[in-house]
């Protein structure tokens, strides 16, 4: 296997809404490169990216995944992301490969949730990128009208660099606005078009475009645009480094024109992206710390600096073990070197390092900056981690990913499977970050948590085809939290002082509300050795741990400060757990002046209904505690958008097919925690109380 200089490297990931074709295009550009011998297709199963038996299956990516294609001697990584919006977190987590990216768009879709989510990721990684509009060869799909929707919803900076020739079903070709040549595309499906003059019919559209693109270019750019002002235009040895700067700057996204699966298009997309997509070498450096909560770092993505790889992605073969894919962030990585991990300490071997395209891996013996690879069996390090020269540490900034909404209950098959449920589960957890797993608080049940119903779904076939744990669903729960809402201040003591050895722990707290979603925050304000350093933590211990059983049903409390300010300790009895209980006495104290109330999670809903159908959505919105925030027409069909409780929204799939007889859709995603009504918790209270929990419940 060839190694690839970091100046010949491309690292492309393709974003964007679900089945806008990302997956099959990736699968028809790596055919069209001569990388796979038939032309894989997401339809049959046999894409090369969707590789995964839960996406071959369900028809639709579910996690990230890798291929190459070399071009012009460039190797073009692409990173394929899923789009619908369950699985988009692991779009996200797969960013901080990606030096540049696609966003495809659907020729008869146009702009849709997920273009304009994928959109502001791009927007956060501050990555460069182009726009891609796809399957123009179906019916009523138009470049023009897309491309409109897309300078729409994100401004001027998108700019044509092709033009498509033909439209659905006689598309068959596109004008390349650079170099004003055409390329044509038979119907055999090899992606190699016939570079042809422009047909006479586009030469007119193709001078504007050509026009505006000039224009545009020099614009950013001082001595093209003196060059434009004497000539008129700006020929083009100048205005290509010109566009690939604008690009890389940022300053335009260039729009271009596909159809993946009848595969017109590719090879001019592949020398676009090999011609005009920055190389890993000029983002400029990458941004880190000394170490975790360190000082300012930074690297160069070349060869010549220190070696340092980042993980952005874990899987979980059942087979291979652990299989971690990382990027070379600067230095070269050889096989078989030992790298420092810098978030957990300890050293971890490299061996037989890879580059990977979908299922299969390719052993090579060095890897350059900026490029990807994947290594099984390292010991202890996950995705998000740092490694490299032990000399030269660095950490490099992990993906935030939100909050999972929804829980579900999960009982083993068959009895005496818990452990290896257990077991199966944290592997599993390793893979995907948004998903977790715990106890309910409550009845004792494993619950595993996810994105929505059918990420959990997912969790669980996996769970049974790779690891051969069969588990049952339950009804899915909500996950109440418990907050306060006014300070609070008392004291805990525990002491017991009769013969032998005793036990004596004191401290006084107060406790402040913290704004929803602030988490927990400990402030030590003990002056004077009131209570000694080292059973300060004991007592922050105490309390979390009183504060992750909840007071009011069992349920985590969370958005408050901790404010320790006095205490007193004895020379022989104090100890860490006599703290710890102190603390948690306080605690307990505390809430019962603190005016607790529980939190439920708001969801943001979106259903797509047809027109006659909206009125009764928003009723039964309303009568769902819903508050709808708008509804907007499209194409003979509503859209209403709504903010839900959760707890409103768990028979939504069933009750929305009867309402709409199968023809309405909806889509969910967490939004933020808000109070729960009076009259609602109560009940809640009351049921967990009955079930022998929340402030009753005596620990020791
Ligand atoms: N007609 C047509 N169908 C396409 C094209 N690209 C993809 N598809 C189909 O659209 C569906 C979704 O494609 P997929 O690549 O999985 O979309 P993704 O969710 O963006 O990865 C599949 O049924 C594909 O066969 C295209 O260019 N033209
Ligand atoms: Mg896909």
């Amino acid at each position: 296997m060839k190694t690839y200089e970091t100046e010949n490297l491309r690292n492309v990931a393709l974003l964007g809404h679900g089945d806008t074709g990302k997956t099959q295009l990736v699968s028809s550009l790596l055919y069209t490169a001569g990388m796979t011998t038939r032309a894989g297709r997401v339809d049959d199963g046999t894409s090369v990216t969707d590789y995964d038996e839960e996406e071959i299956q369900r028809k639709f990516s579910i996690s990230a995944a890798l291929a190459y294609a070399e071009w012009s001697k460039t190797k073009i990584n692409f990173i394929d992301t899923p789009g619908f919006n369950l699985f988009l977190h692991e779009a996200e987590a797969a960013l901080p490969a990606a030096d540049a990216a696609l966003l495809l768009v659907h020729g008869v879709g146009g702009v849709e949730v997920q273009t304009e989510k994928t959109w502001s990721f791009l927007e956060r990684a501050a990555l460069p990128r182009a726009v891609v509009i796809n399957q123009l060869d179906r019916d009523r799909s138009s470049f023009d009208r897309t491309l409109e929707a897309v300078c729409a919803a994100f401004g001027r900076a998108v700019i044509p660099v092709q033009l498509p020739i033909g439209e659905e079903k006689s598309f068959r070709g596109v004008v390349d606005l650079v170099r004003m040549r055409a390329a044509i595309y038979d119907s055999d499906g090899s992606g190699k078009g016939k570079d042809s003059e422009i047909p006479s019919e586009l030469q007119a559209a193709a001078t504007k475009a050509h026009e505006a693109l000039v224009e545009m270019v020099a614009e950013g750019n001082d001595k093209l645009m003196e060059e434009f002002f004497e000539k008129g235009t700006i020929p083009v040895e100048d205005l290509a480094p010109g566009l690939k700067q604008a690009i890389a700057g940022r300053r335009i996204v260039p729009a271009l024109a596909a159809a993946g699966l009848p595969n017109i298009g590719s090879d001019a997309l592949l020398g676009f992206l090999a011609d005009f997509f920055p190389s890993p070498g000029e983002r400029g450096a990458v941004e880190g710390l000394t170490h975790d909560g360190g000082e300012p770092a930074k690297r160069k993505m070349a060869d010549s600096e220190p070696l340092s790889i980042f993980v952005f992605k874990t899987v979980a073969d059942p087979f291979a073990g652990r299989v971690s894919y990382f990027k070379i962030m600067s230095g070269v990585l050889k096989n078989e070197a030992t790298l420092s991990n810098f978030n957990r300490g300890g050293s971890e071997r490299f061996s037989h390092i890879a580059v990977v395209a979908g299922k299969t891996q390719q052993p090579v013996p060095e890897l350059h900056a900026g490029d990807l690879g994947a290594v099984a069996k390292l010991k202890d390090t996950l995705t998000g981690d740092t490694l490299g020269e032990k000399s030269a540490p660095i950490v490099f900034p992990r993906v935030a990913l939100g909050e999972p909404a929804i829980s579900f209950a999960v009982e083993p098959k068959s009895r005496g499977d818990e452990d290896r449920l257990s077991t199966a589960i944290h592997r599993m957890l390793e893979e995907d970050l948004m998903l977790r797993f715990g106890r309910d608080p409550q009845t004792m049940e494993f619950l595993v948590s996810g994105s929505g119903q059918q990420h959990v779904e997912v969790a669980v076939s996996k769970l049974k085809r790779r690891f051969n744990v069969e588990v049952t669903l339950k009804a899915p729960k909500v996950p109440y939290r418990e907050t306060i809402r006014a300070k609070a201040e008392a004291q805990g003591k525990h002491k017991k002082q009769t013969g032998g050895h005793g036990q004596y722990g004191d401290c006084r707290i107060r406790l402040e509300p913290l704004a929803h979603g602030s988490g927990f925050e400990f402030v030590n304000d003990i002056f004077g050795g009131a209570i000694p350093k080292n059973f300060i933590p004991a007592v922050e211990k105490g309390i979390v741990a009183a504060a992750s059983k909840g007071y009011l049903a069992g349920y985590p409390v969370v958005d408050f400060r901790v404010i320790l300010y006095d205490g007193s300790y004895h020379d022989v009895d104090s100890s860490e757990i006599a703290f710890k209980l102190a603390g948690s006495k306080a605690f307990k104290a505390c809430m019962e002046q603190a005016k607790p109330c529980l939190l439920e999670p708001i969801m943001n809903v979106e259903v797509t209904v047809p027109d006659t159908s909206a009125g009764d959505i928003i009723g039964n919105m309303n009568g769902r505690r819903g508050r709808v925030q708008g509804m907007d027409p499209k194409g003979g069909s509503s859209v209403i958008k709504a903010q839900v409780p959760l707890a409103e929204m768990l028979s939504y799939a069933s009750d929305l097919t009867s309402m709409t007889q199968g023809r309405g859709s909806y889509a969910m995603e967490f939004s933020h925690y808000d109070v729960v009504p009076q009259h609602i918790s109560e009940k809640i209270i009351s049921a967990a109380r009955a079930a022998g929990h929340g402030k009753e419940e005596e620990e020791e």
